[in-house]
């Protein structure tokens, strides 16, 4: 395929949007940006590169809105081409001009949503090789990067009972030859990071399940990426995305909790690293602040993947997060933390079915990135007033104090703690948690 300035033969596939701009709170244009001002500075920092923003290839330009109940609902001008590969130069081209319209970074793929259908692993490894040299192309064309690759190891129905944790040798050894060709593309193309999502390695029944082994597989096999990741001099952060079940009905990765107990069973912490997503620590019956406060306080945070399922339904619904109060309360425990490093905020959501119009994408997405600008601006302002911050140090100023140095001192023992309580006559009453009061400062901090 030959890459021209407009984005080779096919291009526009947009002809009547774009380019997004910032233009401010007032304006009342649908197509352009309220409040990502990707220059303005925030907490030291431009806005661009806090959020290091990222469009997916599988919701936005792989997804025909077919459902179980339906057939394809939407009919994209890059789905049809003179051959299965043209539609797939077509697709790539339509990728890379909606991301240079929106004038966000970056962009996440899996092998086979760049490639044209390829009937066997052979066939998929030389496609996916064609398909690296076009997306670099279209980068060296546009700018734009790749914030991180990772294999589809769910979609292809040899991989029905799991990929690193398949029953059947021959299929891992599949799983492991697509990832090793993915994250050498990966890598060949500058990738930030590369994510290993689960989506089958669990199981639907203990009945035919040992999980003994599968966990093992599951270990042995995670232990062999990264040790290629070094081989091949990737700089970018493995990372393991947590979801609790869906597809199947447990998944091994639940959250990160349970990933940092695999991890550190396997030698693997700090070698691995998470991949958030609000709508999957929800399934598991967290908040988004409570994924991204654990990876954080386990340093296990990687990047994000953002959306927001359905409060009412439960499901991995994938919708774009417009829920400013959710993600600020997340971003105070990330931002302090340091911020995302080589992550960013994939957009892992995709439009309603009944959105079928090119348009829709546009909407999506622009709502999607100023609710996330918005939850930056309320964060930074909530983090520089410093009023959450003072009050857990008051919260937890004992520890500085003689007897709570003591306590944490290696000396200490179960008794010389216990004989302090009548020695010093201690008798403490509780402080108030202020609970109220601090959740009035993040409502009233919000943009
Ligand atoms: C599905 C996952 C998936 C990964 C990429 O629930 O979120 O989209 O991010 O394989
Ligand atoms: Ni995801
Ligand atoms: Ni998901």
């Amino acid at each position: 395929m030959t890459v021209d300035a407009q984005g080779g033969a096919h291009a526009p596939f947009f002809p009547e949007i774009g380019p997004i701009c910032f233009e401010g709170p007032q304006s009342d244009n649908p197509l352009a940006y309220q409040y990502y001002d990707k220059d303005r500075v925030v907490l030291g920092k431009r806005m661009e590169d806090h959020l290091r923003m990222a469009v997916c290839y599988w919701h936005t330009y792989c997804w025909d809105g077919v459902d179980m109940f339906g057939a394809p609902a939407f009919e994209r001008p890059w789905h049809q081409g003179a051959s299965p590969r043209d539609a797939a130069d077509r697709k790539m081209a339509a990728a890379f001009e909606f991301l240079t319209k929106l004038d966000l970074p970056f962009y996440c793929f899996h092998d086979v949503d760049v490639v044209e259908p390829s009937p066997t692993p052979a066939a998929l490894s030389d496609n996916l090789r064609r398909a690296t040299e076009a997306l670099a192309a279209h980068q060296d064309r546009t700018g734009k990067r790749l914030l991180w690759g990772t294999a589809n190891l769910t979609n292809h129905r040899r991989y029905a009972a799991g990929a690193l944790t398949n029953p059947d040798p021959d299929i891992v050894a599949c799983a492991v030859h697509q990832i090793r060709d993915c994250l050498n593309a990966t890598h060949a193309l500058g990738g930030q990071n590369y994510v290993l999502w689960g989506g089958r390695e669990g199981y639907d029944t203990l009945l035919n399940t040992r999980l003994d082994r599968e966990l093992e597989q599951y270990g042995r096999f995670l232990s062999l990426v990264v040790e290629h990741k070094h081989k091949i001099g990737f700089k970018g952060k493995i990372m393991i995305e947590p979801k609790p079940h869906e597809p199947v009905y447990h998944m091994y990765d639940f959250d990160t909790a349970t990933i940092y107990g695999f991890l550190s069973r396997f030698g693997l912490l700090g070698e691995v690293h998470v991949n958030i997503e609000p709508n999957h620590s929800t399934l598991s019956g967290h908040s988004f602040a409570h994924e991204i406060a654990m990876a954080v306080s386990l340093g296990m945070m990687g990047s994000i993947d953002i959306n927001c399922g359905n409060s009412q339904n439960g499901w991995d619904t994938d919708q774009f997060n417009l829920d400013i109060r959710d993600m600020t309360l997340a971003l105070i425990e990330l931002l302090p933390a340091g911020g995302l490093d080589t992550g960013g905020f994939n957009f892992d959501a995709k439009v309603r079915r009944q959105s079928s119009d090119l348009s829709d994408l546009f909407f999506g997405h622009i709502g999607g990135v100023d609710a996330l600008a918005r939850a930056l601006l309320s964060a930074a302002e909530l983090i520089e007033k410093g009023a959450l911050k003072s009050h857990k140090e008051a919260r937890y100023a004992g520890w500085q104090d003689p007897l709570g140095q003591a306590m944490m001192a290696e000396t200490a023992s179960l008794d010389s703690i216990a004989d302090q309580v009548v020695e010093q006559g201690l008798n403490p009453d509780h402080a108030s948690g202020r609970q109220e009061y601090l959740e009035n400062l993040v409502n009233r901090s919000l943009v």
